[in-house]
């Protein structure tokens, strides 16, 4: 068969476009593609809810890839292990307590599992914003990565959601947009996002399951975005805490999804 360049093209722009449009109203839109996204959109894939998860890179992974300083290979305690084993993941004992896996081995296995449980991942869009109402978070506003990196003046789409999860990392940014934009209180002691404490990682992995919950009607907190929201220590190059929040988070909607409270 001669292969023709423009039905390539077509091929591309068609299926593009109708994963696109089917992930416009989804259960759970989920913002940010590290270990804590990740986890989170396998999990609720699996159960069969519709799952879509946004990320701004090129590639999903988000801080898993480079280990610690660049050394690709991961920490992880018991419970992170029971995680990776549910992966299949392979997984060595270094000491008592502390055990290593190949973090290229990890984020791909990781991904491909979510993707196969049914979870839609698009990757270079970025959450620019969300939709409200008077009650809560209905959906996210979500523009090319390229038009915020080039700062073009190109207005985004959206997409309506029951729930959304804030696995942004660090910057915590779908907190950050609520507190700011919406000038209402998070869920959080201050009511505002208190910023992540220097790093400890006993304490940070201890606390990141509590910190693991709603933070505005509609929005749950899920990986390192927890810690920064509620205040805890970071936890460097230990990925357990990461890999239990995304589970809880899925679990934390699931029960509200199965219990019809929207
Ligand atoms: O930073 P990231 O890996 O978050 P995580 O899942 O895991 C944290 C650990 O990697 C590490 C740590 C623990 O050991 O502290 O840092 O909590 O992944 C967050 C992803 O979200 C993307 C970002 O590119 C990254 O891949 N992201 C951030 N803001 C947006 C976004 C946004 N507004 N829209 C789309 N993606």
């Amino acid at each position: 068969m001669k292969l023709d360049d423009v039905e390539i093209s077509k091929a591309i722009i068609e299926r593009f476009s109708a994963k696109l449009l089917d992930s416009l109203e989804c259960d759970v839109a989920i913002v940010g593609g590290g270990p804590a996204g990740l986890v989170a959109a396998y999990n609720l894939g699996k159960e069969g809810r519709k799952v879509v998860l946004f990320e701004r890179k090129l590639s999903v992974g988000g801080g898993m890839w480079g280990g610690g300083i660049m050394f690709n290979e991961l920490v992880v305690q018991k419970e992170g292990k029971d995680i990776l084993d549910e992966f299949g993941i392979r997984t060595a004992a270094f000491k008592e307590g502390y055990f290593c896996a190949d973090s290229v081995e990890t984020v791909s296995t990781i991904c491909s599992k979510a993707t196969q449980a049914g979870a839609r991942i698009f990757n270079l869009l970025s959450v620019e914003d969300v939709m409200m109402t008077e009650e809560r978070v209905t959906g996210l506003v979500i523009n090319w990565s390229a038009v915020e990196l080039a700062k073009l003046h190109v207005d985004p789409i959206t997409v309506r959601s029951k729930y959304v999860i804030d696995a942004t990392g660090h910057a915590a940014e779908v907190a950050h947009i609520i507190e700011k934009k919406s000038g209402r209180k998070l869920m959080t002691p201050t009511g505002a996002v208190i910023g992540e404490k220097p790093m400890c990682a006993d304490v940070a992995e201890r606390t990141i399951l509590d910190n693991t919950r709603e933070i505005f009607p509609g929005v749950f907190a899920a990986g390192m975005c927890c810690n920064a929201v509620f205040g805890a220590p970071r936890m460097g190059p230990i990925f357990g805490g990461m890999l239990m929040s995304g589970k809880r988070a899925a679990e934390l909607i699931l029960a509200e999804l199965v219990g019809g409270k929207l």
